[in-house]
């Protein structure tokens, strides 16, 4: 017999689709333990790129003051508030659409060995990498790296026209090739469809060997951006996709991230329960905000999970 099509999976009934993607989770992850990320937007704002969901995005006014590279002080003042409050996993973002090879680059190389001494998993993502940059990361002490292809092969060029998807794919393979572990996912709610999500997540099953870390954003529809006006994603549609990640890729970490504050706990709870196992923790995103720590705290001691700590490797 054939193995079902990931459209297959897709299309159950929620109730079937939600019980076995929660044996499969079950098989993988027998520790109730979510794993909590903190980001910190180390370079904000005036990105040359398109992207159609981006508050950071030069082309679009929605308020977001551009800065430059923060100070290696700062950012470690942010990893150990981090650390503190308990995260496992520190991620810097920059609003760069790819890495340049000079005092910048060199500075965030800086941030990163600093960051893994404080005993921190690190995260970057800085936009598109080249194989020698993505190794000099590696070399640092870089142990993940976020670059998402954001949706469906089809639906991306309608969301981004500054860069292709195969610009996308090609820094993840870098990434993979450098030996950092792949960390990539994408947005639900900009207006795509269930093929095209279908499609999204055949493009990350694809992928061998599979990312070890996949991230799941609801859109957050900034004031500015095309996509201002576009309604917020069902909560059963974002399980049904949560549900056949955790099928088609047992063995990775989903992070339930972006566009938590307009989720209710039950439906934050329903995302857990069918796969996710990580979600992105502190009072901000990027530029964005996220639900306290202590709100989080609140839920996980209801649910009944505890924190991941960070591994040494
Ligand atoms: N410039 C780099 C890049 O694009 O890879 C790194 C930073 S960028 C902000 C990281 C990711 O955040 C994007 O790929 C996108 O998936 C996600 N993101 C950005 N704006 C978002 C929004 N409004 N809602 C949900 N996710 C968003
Ligand atoms: C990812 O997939 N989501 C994060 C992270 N990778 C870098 C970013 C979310 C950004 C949400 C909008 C903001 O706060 O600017
Ligand atoms: Fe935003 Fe990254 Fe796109 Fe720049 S490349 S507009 S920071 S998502």
């Amino acid at each position: 017999m054939n193995p079902p099509t990931i459209a297959s999976i897709y299309f159950q009934d929620l109730s079937s689709l939600v019980e076995s993607a929660h044996t499969t989770h079950l098989q993988h992850f027998p520790e109730k333990k979510i794993q909590a990320s903190s980001l910190l937007s180390i370079k904000t704002g005036g990105c040359p790129e398109n992207c159609a969901y981006c508050p950071q995005s030069a082309h679009y006014e929605t308020g977001v003051h551009r800065t430059s590279l923060m100070k290696k002080s700062e950012v470690l003042q942010a990893a150990r508030q981090a650390k503190l409050a308990g995260a496992s996993r520190f991620c810097m973002g920059a609003a760069w659409k790819s890495v340049k090879d000079g005092p910048d680059f060199d500075e965030v190389i800086e941030f990163v060995k600093a960051v893994r001494e404080e005993g921190l998993e690190t995260c970057c993502t800085l936009g598109m990498l080249t194989l020698t940059q993505a190794q000099k990361l590696k070399k640092a002490g870089l142990q993940f790296y976020n670059h998402n292809i954001d949706t469906s092969r089809a639906f991306y060029e309608k969301i981004v026209q500054t860069r292709t998807y195969d610009d996308r794919l090609q820094t993840l393979e870098n990434v993979r090739e450098a030996g950092l572990r792949v960390c990539t996912g994408g947005i639900l709610g900009m207006g795509e469809s269930h093929e095209d999500r279908i499609a999204f997540i055949e493009q990350l099953a694809s992928m061998n060997p599979p990312p070890e870390s996949i991230t799941v954003n609801a859109l957050v529809a900034f004031t500015g951006t095309p996509l201002e006006k576009k309604e917020k994603i069902n909560s059963f549609d974002l399980v049904r996709v949560i549900a056949t990640l955790r099928i088609t890729h047992p063995n990775s970490m989903i992070r339930l991230s972006a566009g938590r504050l307009g989720m209710s706990q039950e439906a934050q709870f329903l995302c857990f329960y069918s796969g996710a196992n990580s979600i992105f923790f502190g009072e901000k995103l990027l530029t964005s905000p996220n639900p306290s720590v202590a709100e989080d705290q609140k839920l996980m001691d209801e649910l009944g999970y505890t924190w991941k700590t960070a591994s040494p490797h």
